[in-house]
Protein backbone atom coordinates (compact mmCIF):
# COMPACT_ATOMS: atom_id res chain seq x y z
CA UNK A 1 0.00 0.00 0.00
CA UNK A 2 3.00 2.42 0.04
CA UNK A 3 4.24 4.52 -3.24
CA UNK A 4 2.31 6.99 -4.60
CA UNK A 5 1.15 4.91 -8.19
CA UNK A 6 -1.53 2.51 -8.31
CA UNK A 7 1.27 0.33 -9.50
CA UNK A 8 -1.02 -3.01 -9.59
CA UNK A 9 -4.25 -0.92 -10.80
CA UNK A 10 -4.86 -1.14 -14.88
CA UNK A 11 -5.05 1.63 -16.22
CA UNK A 12 -7.64 1.21 -18.93
CA UNK A 13 -8.20 2.67 -21.78
CA UNK A 14 -11.66 3.13 -23.83
CA UNK A 15 -11.70 1.50 -27.05
CA UNK A 16 -12.51 2.78 -30.52
CA UNK A 17 -16.25 2.39 -31.23
CA UNK A 18 -16.90 -0.89 -32.52
CA UNK A 19 -13.04 -2.39 -30.99
CA UNK A 20 -12.51 -4.50 -28.20
CA UNK A 21 -12.38 -3.11 -25.03
CA UNK A 22 -9.02 -3.30 -22.60
CA UNK A 23 -6.01 -1.57 -21.63
CA UNK A 24 -4.05 -1.89 -24.86
CA UNK A 25 -6.49 -0.93 -27.14
CA UNK A 26 -6.80 3.05 -27.44
CA UNK A 27 -9.54 5.08 -28.08
CA UNK A 28 -9.43 7.29 -31.37
CA UNK A 29 -7.39 10.70 -30.53
CA UNK A 30 -9.50 13.34 -32.41
CA UNK A 31 -12.35 11.13 -33.57
CA UNK A 32 -15.74 11.89 -32.81
CA UNK A 33 -17.26 9.11 -31.16
CA UNK A 34 -20.96 8.71 -31.78
CA UNK A 35 -22.29 9.48 -28.33
CA UNK A 36 -21.43 12.72 -28.81
CA UNK A 37 -24.26 15.16 -29.21
CA UNK A 38 -26.25 12.36 -26.43
CA UNK A 39 -26.37 14.01 -22.98
CA UNK A 40 -27.65 12.41 -19.41
CA UNK A 41 -30.21 14.86 -18.78
CA UNK A 42 -29.84 16.32 -14.81
CA UNK A 43 -33.07 15.15 -13.47
CA UNK A 44 -31.84 11.23 -14.82
CA UNK A 45 -30.81 9.02 -11.81
CA UNK A 46 -27.47 8.68 -13.85
CA UNK A 47 -26.44 12.59 -14.14
CA UNK A 48 -24.48 12.36 -10.36
CA UNK A 49 -21.03 11.01 -10.56
CA UNK A 50 -20.13 10.71 -7.00
CA UNK A 51 -16.60 9.21 -5.32
CA UNK A 52 -16.52 7.52 -2.11
CA UNK A 53 -12.88 7.80 -0.69
CA UNK A 54 -12.28 5.05 2.18
CA UNK A 55 -8.61 5.68 3.51
CA UNK A 56 -6.48 2.71 4.06
CA UNK A 57 -6.40 0.86 7.87
CA UNK A 58 -6.92 4.62 9.32
CA UNK A 59 -4.96 4.81 12.46
CA UNK A 60 -2.42 2.07 11.64
CA UNK A 61 -1.69 4.75 8.36
CA UNK A 62 -1.77 7.78 11.04
CA UNK A 63 0.85 5.67 13.27
CA UNK A 64 3.33 4.40 10.14
CA UNK A 65 3.16 8.49 8.80
CA UNK A 66 3.81 9.94 12.82
CA UNK A 67 6.74 7.07 12.56
CA UNK A 68 7.84 5.86 9.36
CA UNK A 69 10.12 2.69 11.40
CA UNK A 70 6.81 1.00 12.04
CA UNK A 71 6.46 0.45 8.02
CA UNK A 72 6.70 -2.96 6.24
CA UNK A 73 6.26 -4.28 10.08
CA UNK A 74 3.00 -5.84 11.04
CA UNK A 75 1.05 -2.88 13.10
CA UNK A 76 -1.77 -3.39 15.05
CA UNK A 77 -3.65 -0.49 16.63
CA UNK A 78 -5.02 -1.11 19.87
CA UNK A 79 -7.46 0.14 22.31
CA UNK A 80 -8.44 -1.80 25.98
CA UNK A 81 -8.24 -5.51 24.70
CA UNK A 82 -9.49 -4.84 21.03
CA UNK A 83 -7.52 -3.96 18.11
CA UNK A 84 -9.56 -1.55 16.38
CA UNK A 85 -7.67 -1.75 13.44
CA UNK A 86 -4.25 -3.14 11.77
CA UNK A 87 -1.77 -2.42 8.64
CA UNK A 88 -1.95 -4.28 5.59
CA UNK A 89 1.26 -6.86 6.40
CA UNK A 90 -0.82 -7.63 9.75
CA UNK A 91 -3.16 -8.62 7.44
CA UNK A 92 -1.56 -10.76 5.18
CA UNK A 93 -0.38 -12.29 8.78
CA UNK A 94 -4.33 -13.49 8.87
CA UNK A 95 -4.90 -10.36 11.69
CA UNK A 96 -8.19 -8.79 11.40
CA UNK A 97 -10.14 -5.80 12.35
CA UNK A 98 -11.40 -5.92 16.05
CA UNK A 99 -9.87 -8.84 16.31
CA UNK A 100 -8.59 -8.83 20.34
CA UNK A 101 -5.16 -8.35 21.27
CA UNK A 102 -4.80 -11.80 22.44
CA UNK A 103 -6.28 -13.15 19.28
CA UNK A 104 -4.13 -11.33 16.71
CA UNK A 105 -0.66 -11.95 18.76
CA UNK A 106 -1.70 -15.39 18.64
CA UNK A 107 -1.73 -15.57 14.70
CA UNK A 108 0.94 -13.03 14.36
CA UNK A 109 3.50 -12.75 17.39
CA UNK A 110 6.03 -10.12 15.74
CA UNK A 111 3.02 -7.75 15.57
CA UNK A 112 3.59 -4.57 16.94
CA UNK A 113 1.17 -2.82 18.35
CA UNK A 114 0.48 1.13 19.70
CA UNK A 115 -2.06 2.36 21.79
CA UNK A 116 -4.76 4.38 19.84
CA UNK A 117 -6.69 5.32 22.68
CA UNK A 118 -5.99 9.34 22.22
CA UNK A 119 -8.11 9.97 19.13
CA UNK A 120 -6.03 13.19 18.94
CA UNK A 121 -3.91 12.81 15.85
CA UNK A 122 -6.81 10.73 14.17
CA UNK A 123 -9.10 13.72 14.28
CA UNK A 124 -6.44 16.02 13.13
CA UNK A 125 -5.56 13.78 10.08
CA UNK A 126 -9.42 13.09 8.99
CA UNK A 127 -10.09 17.39 8.76
CA UNK A 128 -6.91 17.63 6.92
CA UNK A 129 -8.24 15.00 4.55
CA UNK A 130 -11.88 16.48 4.32
CA UNK A 131 -10.33 20.09 4.20
CA UNK A 132 -8.03 18.86 1.03
CA UNK A 133 -11.69 17.03 -1.06
CA UNK A 134 -12.74 20.61 -0.37
CA UNK A 135 -10.44 22.27 -2.10
CA UNK A 136 -11.36 20.31 -5.46
CA UNK A 137 -14.95 20.87 -4.81
CA UNK A 138 -17.08 22.24 -1.12
CA UNK A 139 -19.50 19.35 -2.59
CA UNK A 140 -17.93 16.88 0.33
CA UNK A 141 -19.54 14.95 2.84
CA UNK A 142 -17.98 13.45 6.05
CA UNK A 143 -19.03 9.83 6.92
CA UNK A 144 -17.30 8.53 9.92
CA UNK A 145 -13.25 9.95 10.35
CA UNK A 146 -11.84 7.87 7.38
CA UNK A 147 -14.74 8.31 4.93
CA UNK A 148 -16.07 11.14 2.38
CA UNK A 149 -17.83 11.42 -0.73
CA UNK A 150 -17.47 13.69 -2.95
CA UNK A 151 -19.90 14.90 -5.75
CA UNK A 152 -17.99 15.94 -8.61
CA UNK A 153 -20.50 15.97 -11.15
CA UNK A 154 -19.90 19.60 -11.76
CA UNK A 155 -15.64 18.30 -12.11
CA UNK A 156 -16.54 15.94 -14.74
CA UNK A 157 -19.36 18.40 -16.61
CA UNK A 158 -16.33 20.87 -16.96
CA UNK A 159 -14.15 18.16 -18.28
CA UNK A 160 -16.85 16.66 -20.59
CA UNK A 161 -16.51 20.70 -22.18
CA UNK A 162 -13.57 20.32 -23.03
CA UNK A 163 -13.15 17.28 -24.34
CA UNK A 164 -16.07 18.34 -26.85
CA UNK A 165 -13.64 21.84 -27.54
CA UNK A 166 -10.77 19.21 -27.73
CA UNK A 167 -12.41 17.30 -30.63
CA UNK A 168 -13.32 14.24 -28.27
CA UNK A 169 -9.80 13.67 -27.72
CA UNK A 170 -8.54 9.92 -26.54
CA UNK A 171 -10.11 9.27 -22.46
CA UNK A 172 -8.68 6.82 -20.39
CA UNK A 173 -10.22 5.06 -17.16
CA UNK A 174 -8.44 4.80 -14.49
CA UNK A 175 -8.42 1.93 -11.98
CA UNK A 176 -10.86 -0.80 -12.11
CA UNK A 177 -14.31 -1.81 -13.63
CA UNK A 178 -16.44 -3.88 -10.84
CA UNK A 179 -17.16 -6.99 -12.38
CA UNK A 180 -14.40 -6.29 -15.47
CA UNK A 181 -17.25 -4.82 -17.30
CA UNK A 182 -17.03 -3.55 -21.01
CA UNK A 183 -16.36 0.03 -20.93
CA UNK A 184 -18.60 1.25 -23.76
CA UNK A 185 -17.51 4.21 -25.66
CA UNK A 186 -20.79 5.04 -27.24
CA UNK A 187 -22.36 4.85 -23.64
CA UNK A 188 -22.72 8.37 -22.62
CA UNK A 189 -23.18 7.50 -19.11
CA UNK A 190 -19.75 5.42 -19.72
CA UNK A 191 -18.06 8.47 -20.82
CA UNK A 192 -18.96 10.40 -17.37
CA UNK A 193 -17.62 7.81 -15.19
CA UNK A 194 -14.81 7.43 -16.80
CA UNK A 195 -14.23 10.77 -16.94
CA UNK A 196 -14.74 10.41 -13.02
CA UNK A 197 -12.38 7.94 -12.84
CA UNK A 198 -9.78 10.20 -13.40
CA UNK A 199 -11.02 13.02 -10.95
CA UNK A 200 -11.13 10.15 -8.43
CA UNK A 201 -7.15 9.04 -9.15
CA UNK A 202 -6.50 12.81 -9.06
CA UNK A 203 -8.16 13.04 -5.52
CA UNK A 204 -5.87 10.23 -4.45
CA UNK A 205 -2.62 11.50 -6.35
CA UNK A 206 -3.19 14.90 -4.07
CA UNK A 207 -3.75 12.76 -0.53
CA UNK A 208 -0.87 10.71 -0.65
CA UNK A 209 1.43 14.24 -2.46
CA UNK A 210 0.09 16.66 0.17
CA UNK A 211 -0.53 14.65 3.20
CA UNK A 212 1.10 10.64 2.46
CA UNK A 213 -2.31 9.28 2.38
CA UNK A 214 -3.92 6.12 0.65
CA UNK A 215 -7.02 5.35 0.50
CA UNK A 216 -9.40 3.21 -1.76
CA UNK A 217 -12.15 5.35 -3.98
CA UNK A 218 -15.82 3.69 -5.46
CA UNK A 219 -16.74 5.77 -8.33
CA UNK A 220 -20.39 5.58 -9.27
CA UNK A 221 -24.10 7.18 -9.86
CA UNK A 222 -24.86 7.43 -6.23
CA UNK A 223 -23.42 7.80 -2.88
CA UNK A 224 -25.07 3.92 -2.21
CA UNK A 225 -23.26 2.39 -5.32
CA UNK A 226 -19.68 4.24 -4.63
CA UNK A 227 -19.75 3.55 -1.16
CA UNK A 228 -20.31 -0.11 -1.54
CA UNK A 229 -18.15 -0.36 -4.83
CA UNK A 230 -14.87 1.88 -3.68
CA UNK A 231 -14.10 -1.40 -0.85
CA UNK A 232 -13.91 -3.58 -4.28
CA UNK A 233 -9.96 -4.02 -4.46
CA UNK A 234 -8.10 -2.90 -1.55
CA UNK A 235 -5.95 -1.14 -0.09
CA UNK A 236 -4.64 1.74 -2.56
CA UNK A 237 -6.76 1.09 -5.69
CA UNK A 238 -10.20 2.15 -7.11
CA UNK A 239 -13.15 1.08 -8.60
CA UNK A 240 -15.79 2.33 -11.30
CA UNK A 241 -19.27 0.75 -10.95
CA UNK A 242 -21.06 0.84 -14.74
CA UNK A 243 -24.96 1.06 -14.48
CA UNK A 244 -24.65 -2.75 -15.32
CA UNK A 245 -22.94 -3.71 -12.92
CA UNK A 246 -25.89 -2.52 -10.32
CA UNK A 247 -27.74 -5.73 -9.92
CA UNK A 248 -24.78 -7.50 -9.22
CA UNK A 249 -23.07 -5.64 -6.37
CA UNK A 250 -26.02 -5.52 -5.01
CA UNK A 251 -27.37 -9.56 -5.26
CA UNK A 252 -23.25 -9.71 -3.43
CA UNK A 253 -24.31 -8.59 -0.42
CA UNK A 254 -25.62 -11.56 1.26
CA UNK A 255 -27.44 -10.03 4.37
CA UNK A 256 -29.55 -6.74 3.80
CA UNK A 257 -27.06 -4.88 7.10
CA UNK A 258 -24.80 -4.71 4.60
CA UNK A 259 -27.22 -1.80 2.26
CA UNK A 260 -25.42 1.32 4.23
CA UNK A 261 -28.57 2.78 5.36
CA UNK A 262 -29.90 -0.50 6.52
CA UNK A 263 -29.46 -0.87 10.45
CA UNK A 264 -29.62 -3.74 12.87
CA UNK A 265 -33.21 -2.42 13.94
CA UNK A 266 -34.64 -2.71 10.73
CA UNK A 267 -32.53 -5.80 9.81
CA UNK A 268 -34.18 -7.51 12.79
CA UNK A 269 -38.06 -6.34 11.99
CA UNK A 270 -37.14 -7.35 8.18
CA UNK A 271 -35.95 -10.90 10.01
CA UNK A 272 -39.57 -11.04 11.62
CA UNK A 273 -40.61 -11.37 7.60
CA UNK A 274 -38.20 -13.54 6.92
CA UNK A 275 -35.92 -11.28 5.20
CA UNK A 276 -32.50 -12.03 5.60
CA UNK A 277 -30.89 -11.55 2.10
CA UNK A 278 -31.07 -8.11 -0.38
CA UNK A 279 -32.84 -10.28 -3.12
CA UNK A 280 -35.40 -11.37 -0.18
CA UNK A 281 -36.09 -7.28 0.36
CA UNK A 282 -36.22 -6.45 -3.40
CA UNK A 283 -38.80 -9.17 -4.06
CA UNK A 284 -40.75 -8.52 -0.83
CA UNK A 285 -44.25 -7.47 -1.68
CA UNK A 286 -44.59 -3.66 -1.21
CA UNK A 287 -47.86 -3.95 1.09
CA UNK A 288 -46.18 -6.63 3.55
CA UNK A 289 -43.34 -4.01 4.08
CA UNK A 290 -45.01 -1.40 3.83
CA UNK A 291 -47.57 -3.24 6.96
CA UNK A 292 -44.33 -4.18 8.66
CA UNK A 293 -42.58 -0.67 8.43
CA UNK A 294 -44.50 2.06 7.48
CA UNK A 295 -44.98 3.00 3.92
CA UNK A 296 -41.89 5.19 3.64
CA UNK A 297 -39.26 3.57 5.03
CA UNK A 298 -40.51 0.56 3.56
CA UNK A 299 -40.04 2.22 -0.08
CA UNK A 300 -37.34 3.69 1.05
CA UNK A 301 -35.09 0.32 2.13
CA UNK A 302 -36.97 -1.17 -0.76
CA UNK A 303 -35.33 1.04 -3.01
CA UNK A 304 -31.86 1.28 -1.35
CA UNK A 305 -32.45 -2.54 -1.96
CA UNK A 306 -32.36 -1.91 -5.74
CA UNK A 307 -28.88 -0.06 -5.17
CA UNK A 308 -31.12 3.26 -5.73
CA UNK A 309 -30.15 6.49 -3.56
CA UNK A 310 -31.17 10.03 -4.95
CA UNK A 311 -29.86 11.57 -1.69
CA UNK A 312 -27.57 14.35 -2.35
CA UNK A 313 -23.92 14.69 -1.20
CA UNK A 314 -24.53 17.54 1.89
CA UNK A 315 -21.69 19.29 2.77
CA UNK A 316 -20.24 18.78 6.29
CA UNK A 317 -18.65 22.27 7.27
CA UNK A 318 -17.27 21.94 10.55
CA UNK A 319 -18.36 19.32 13.32
CA UNK A 320 -21.60 20.87 15.18
CA UNK A 321 -20.02 19.76 18.12
CA UNK A 322 -17.43 18.03 20.22
CA UNK A 323 -17.50 14.67 22.02
CA UNK A 324 -14.96 12.76 23.86
CA UNK A 325 -15.98 9.46 25.86
CA UNK A 326 -14.38 6.65 27.80
CA UNK A 327 -15.95 3.77 29.25
CA UNK A 328 -14.99 3.63 32.77
CA UNK A 329 -14.16 1.02 33.13
CA UNK A 330 -11.07 0.95 35.49
CA UNK A 331 -12.93 3.64 37.41
CA UNK A 332 -14.04 1.64 40.96
CA UNK A 333 -14.65 5.13 42.92
CA UNK A 334 -16.10 8.45 42.79
CA UNK A 335 -12.97 10.34 43.22
CA UNK A 336 -11.41 8.01 40.19
CA UNK A 337 -14.40 9.15 37.91
CA UNK A 338 -14.22 12.37 38.94
CA UNK A 339 -10.21 12.53 37.94
CA UNK A 340 -11.34 10.87 34.74
CA UNK A 341 -14.01 13.10 33.32
CA UNK A 342 -11.17 16.04 34.65
CA UNK A 343 -8.60 14.42 31.73
CA UNK A 344 -11.99 13.80 29.61
CA UNK A 345 -12.48 17.64 29.55
CA UNK A 346 -9.29 18.92 29.70
CA UNK A 347 -8.79 17.46 26.15
CA UNK A 348 -11.89 18.34 25.08
CA UNK A 349 -11.27 22.17 26.11
CA UNK A 350 -7.87 22.02 24.24
CA UNK A 351 -9.81 21.28 20.79
CA UNK A 352 -12.46 24.03 21.67
CA UNK A 353 -9.39 26.13 21.96
CA UNK A 354 -7.70 25.30 18.87
CA UNK A 355 -11.38 25.31 16.88
CA UNK A 356 -11.65 28.84 17.95
CA UNK A 357 -15.59 29.15 18.15
CA UNK A 358 -17.22 30.02 21.04
CA UNK A 359 -19.77 26.94 22.06
CA UNK A 360 -22.45 27.54 23.92
CA UNK A 361 -23.75 24.04 25.58
CA UNK A 362 -22.16 21.22 27.55
CA UNK A 363 -24.12 17.89 27.58
CA UNK A 364 -23.23 15.48 29.56
CA UNK A 365 -24.20 11.57 28.42
CA UNK A 366 -23.70 8.45 30.79
CA UNK A 367 -24.94 5.11 29.69
CA UNK A 368 -24.91 2.04 32.67
CA UNK A 369 -23.47 -0.87 32.31
CA UNK A 370 -25.58 -3.61 34.65
CA UNK A 371 -24.12 -6.25 36.38
CA UNK A 372 -25.83 -8.81 34.39
CA UNK A 373 -23.34 -7.23 31.35
CA UNK A 374 -25.89 -5.26 29.96
CA UNK A 375 -26.00 -1.64 28.47
CA UNK A 376 -28.64 0.57 29.56
CA UNK A 377 -29.92 3.21 27.09
CA UNK A 378 -27.87 6.66 27.18
CA UNK A 379 -29.11 9.63 29.56
CA UNK A 380 -28.12 12.84 28.72
CA UNK A 381 -28.60 16.06 30.47
CA UNK A 382 -27.54 20.00 29.14
CA UNK A 383 -27.29 23.30 30.16
CA UNK A 384 -26.07 26.64 28.27
CA UNK A 385 -22.17 27.42 29.27
CA UNK A 386 -22.10 30.85 31.60
CA UNK A 387 -20.84 33.38 29.51
CA UNK A 388 -18.32 34.63 31.35
CA UNK A 389 -16.81 30.98 31.17
CA UNK A 390 -17.42 31.38 27.39
CA UNK A 391 -15.29 34.68 27.40
CA UNK A 392 -12.43 32.68 29.18
CA UNK A 393 -12.45 29.93 26.46
CA UNK A 394 -12.28 32.67 23.86
CA UNK A 395 -8.82 34.09 25.65
CA UNK A 396 -7.57 30.49 25.72
CA UNK A 397 -7.73 30.58 29.72
CA UNK A 398 -7.79 26.62 29.79
CA UNK A 399 -7.31 26.49 33.72
CA UNK A 400 -10.93 26.24 34.02
CA UNK A 401 -11.47 22.79 34.88
CA UNK A 402 -14.64 20.92 35.73
CA UNK A 403 -16.08 24.44 36.61
CA UNK A 404 -17.80 24.80 33.24
CA UNK A 405 -20.15 21.93 34.06
CA UNK A 406 -22.83 23.27 36.53
CA UNK A 407 -25.55 20.75 35.15
CA UNK A 408 -28.11 19.81 37.54
CA UNK A 409 -26.92 16.50 37.81
P1 LIG B 1 -12.40 1.35 8.81
O1 LIG B 1 -12.46 2.24 7.61
O2 LIG B 1 -13.48 0.35 9.02
O3 LIG B 1 -11.06 0.52 8.77
P2 LIG B 1 -9.61 0.93 8.35
O4 LIG B 1 -9.55 2.28 7.72
O5 LIG B 1 -8.73 0.77 9.53
O6 LIG B 1 -9.21 -0.20 7.33
P3 LIG B 1 -9.66 -0.38 5.81
O7 LIG B 1 -8.38 -0.35 5.04
O8 LIG B 1 -10.30 -1.73 5.77
O9 LIG B 1 -10.60 0.72 5.45
O10 LIG B 1 -12.30 2.21 10.12
C1 LIG B 1 -11.59 3.45 10.18
C2 LIG B 1 -10.90 3.60 11.54
O11 LIG B 1 -11.90 3.59 12.56
C3 LIG B 1 -9.95 2.48 11.87
O12 LIG B 1 -8.65 2.75 11.39
C4 LIG B 1 -10.01 2.40 13.36
C5 LIG B 1 -11.36 2.95 13.73
N1 LIG B 1 -12.27 1.88 14.17
C6 LIG B 1 -12.63 1.80 15.52
O13 LIG B 1 -12.20 2.61 16.33
N2 LIG B 1 -13.46 0.80 15.91
C7 LIG B 1 -13.97 -0.13 15.04
O14 LIG B 1 -14.72 -1.02 15.45
C8 LIG B 1 -13.59 -0.03 13.65
C9 LIG B 1 -14.09 -1.03 12.64
C10 LIG B 1 -12.75 0.98 13.28
MG1 LIG C 1 -10.78 2.84 6.09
Amino acid sequence: MEGSGDDEEPDWLLPEPGGSPGRDSLAAGGRVPSCHGKVVSAGSSLHRIIVHLDLDCFYAQVEMICNPELRGRPLGVQQKYLMVTCNYEARNAGVKKCMSVKEAKEKCPELVLVNGEDLTKYREMSYKFTALLEEFTPLVERLGLDENFVDITEMVEIRLEQWKKDAFSKISLSGHVYNNQTVDLHDPVHIRLAMGSQVAAELRAAMHSRLGLTGCAGVATNKLLSKLVSGTFKPNQQTVLLPEGRQDLMNSLDNVMKVPGIGYKTAKRLATLGLTTVRDLQTCPAAILERELGSSVAQHIQKLSWGEDDSPVSPSGLPQSLSDEDSFRKCSSEAEVKKKIEELLASLLDRLYKDGRKPHTIRLTIRQFSPTNKWFNRESRQCPIPSHVVQRIGTGNRRYGCRTSNCRR
